[in-house]
């Protein structure tokens, strides 16, 4: 199974940390496509590496290839929106990991989406809860 995790970089880094546990525990069902989104070295300004559409063709590709994509979407991020949009329209299993208490308000575009699985949670066994379900209706 590969999966292609999804989480904010230039919408910002503050949920960096959470995203490497989840990528983490993602490992114990298949191969994740995308650490470097849990890397927490990546800062949300530095552009010192591959062009824009370098990262873009990269990524779709990689979304292609995926069979299942995890985004953590408490952090607004335009890329994770499209790589969402994107997975929905391939057909490819979709999971949604949202905090409610974080005081954001997630998109209705995103919320309201009956072809994705979306789970609010509060903690990272929750999430990770979630995560064991989503497998085992997709399995
Ligand atoms: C580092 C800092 C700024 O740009 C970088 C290198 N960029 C990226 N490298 C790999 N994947 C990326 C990069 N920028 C965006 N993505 C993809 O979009 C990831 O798969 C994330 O799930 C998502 C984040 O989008 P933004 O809009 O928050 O950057």
């Amino acid at each position: 199974m590969k999966i292609y995790f999804a989480g904010s970089i230039r919408g910002g880094r503050e949920d960096a940390a959470l995203y490497e546990q989840l990528i983490s525990y993602l490992k114990n069902f298949g191969e994740v496509l995308t650490e470097h989104v849990g890397d927490q070295t990546l800062s949300a300004l530095g552009d010192d590496g591959p062009t824009d559409r370098f990262i873009h063709d990269r990524d779709l590709e990689w979304l292609q290839a995926a069979d299942v994509l995890v985004a953590e979407v408490t952090t607004v991020s335009m890329g994770v929106g499209y790589e969402i949009g994107r997975a929905v329209a391939a057909g490819k299993k979709v999971l949604c990991l949202f905090r409610p208490g974080s005081g954001k308000n997630p998109s209705a575009m995103i919320a309201g989406c009956s072809s994705l699985t979306w789970v609010e949670y509060t903690s990272l066994s929750e999430a990770k809860e979630a995560v064991d379900l989503f497998w085992k209706a997709i399995s």
